[in-house]
C-alpha cells in the first residue's frame, strides 16, 4: 500500500529486497512530496513516471492536494492521467510550470541526462525546460559515470524526409566516439522489424550507440541540432534541479 511504500522510503536499511519496480515506485512517491497544491505541474512518462501519477490522483482524491493542473509529456501519460481524473492543460495554456516530474534512461554525475528510449523526447524536454523545478526519479541501474555509459543509445528525433541521410551524418559526426546510428524500429506481433517506430509527433528516432564518451556535451548537443534534419535529441543538458534515486542503500535526494 502507498503507507507501507512511504514506511519504506523513511526506514534505514529499507530497500535490500525489493525489486526494481518498487524501487521507482519508492523514488516516484518521494518526489510528489514537492508537490503542493494549486501548482502547474510536468506529468513525465516511462515506467517510473507513471507512479508520480497515479500518487498525485490518489493525493487528490483523498483531498491531500488541490488544483492541481497536469501537462503530460506524451500521449501515453494524457491518457493515464485522464484515466486517474487528474486536470490537464498545456504549455500554450501554462507556459510556466512550478515542477516536473520524470525518469531518465542515463543520469551522469553532473545530473545530465539521458531521455526518450521511450520515444517522448521533445514533449519532455519543451515541458521540462518550461518548469522551474524538474525532480528526475530513478532507481540506481540509470546511474552512469558518462552520457551513453550504460551502452544504451542516445535517441535523436529525426523527420522522416530523407531519414537515412540524417541518420549517416550524425553516425559520422560521432565517428571516433564509434558511433553506430540506427533507425528505430517498431517490432512487429512476429517479432521482427516491422516499419520505424513513430513519435507521438509523428517523427522517426535514430539511436546513437557509442562505443567511448562522445567528450564536452555541450558541443555535441549543438553539433547535433545544426542538421536540419533534426528535430531534437534526448540529451538534457543542466535541465535537472533534483534528482532522486532509490537503491539497494535507500532513498537519495540530490540538488543541482
Ligand atoms: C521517459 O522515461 C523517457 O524519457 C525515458 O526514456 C524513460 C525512462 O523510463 P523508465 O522510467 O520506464 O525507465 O521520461
Amino acid at each position: 500500500t502507498a503507507t507501507e511504500d512511504l514506511a519504506a522510503v523513511n526506514s534505514a536499511p529499507p530497500l535490500s529486497n525489493l525489486t526494481q519496480e518498487e524501487l521507482k515506485k519508492i523514488a516516484a512517491y518521494k518526489a510528489v512530496e514537492f508537490v503542493e497544491s494549486g501548482m502547474v505541474i510536468g506529468l513525465g512518462t516511462g515506467s517510473t513516471a507513471k507512479h508520480a501519477v497515479a500518487r498525485i490522483s490518489e493525493l487528490l482524491r483523498e483531498g491531500k492536494l488541490k488544483d492541481i493542473i497536469g501537462i503530460p509529456t506524451s500521449t501515453t501519460t494524457h491518457e493515464q492521467a485522464v484515466s486517474l481524473g487528474i486536470p490537464l492543460s498545456d504549455l500554450d495554456s501554462h507556459p510556466v510550470v512550478d515542477l516536473s516530474i520524470d525518469g531518465a534512461d542515463e543520469v551522469d554525475p553532473a545530473l545530465n541526462l539521458v531521455k526518450g528510449r521511450g520515444g517522448s523526447l521533445l514533449r519532455e524536454k519543451m515541458i521540462e525546460g518550461a518548469s522551474k523545478k524538474f525532480v528526475v526519479i530513478v532507481d540506481e541501474s540509470k546511474l552512469v559515470k558518462y552520457i551513453g555509459g550504460s551502452g544504451l543509445a542516445v535517441p535523436v528525433e529525426v523527420v522522416p524526409f530523407c531519414c537515412d541521410f540524417t541518420r549517416g551524418k550524425l553516425e559520422e559526426l560521432f565517428r571516433d566516439s564509434g558511433c553506430v546510428a540506427k533507425l528505430r524500429m517498431k517490432i512487429g506481433s512476429n517479432g521482427e522489424e516491422a516499419a520505424p517506430a513513430v513519435t507521438d509527433n509523428r517523427n522517426y528516432v535514430v539511436d546513437l550507440y557509442l562505443e567511448r564518451d562522445i567528450g564536452d556535451l555541450e558541443v555535441a548537443s549543438e553539433a547535433i541540432l545544426r542538421f536540419p534534419g533534426v528535430v531534437e535529441h534526448g540529451m538534457f543538458l543542466g535541465m535537472a534541479t533534483t534528482l532522486i534515486v532509490a537503491g539497494k542503500f535507500g532513498v537519495t535526494v540530490k540538488d543541482r
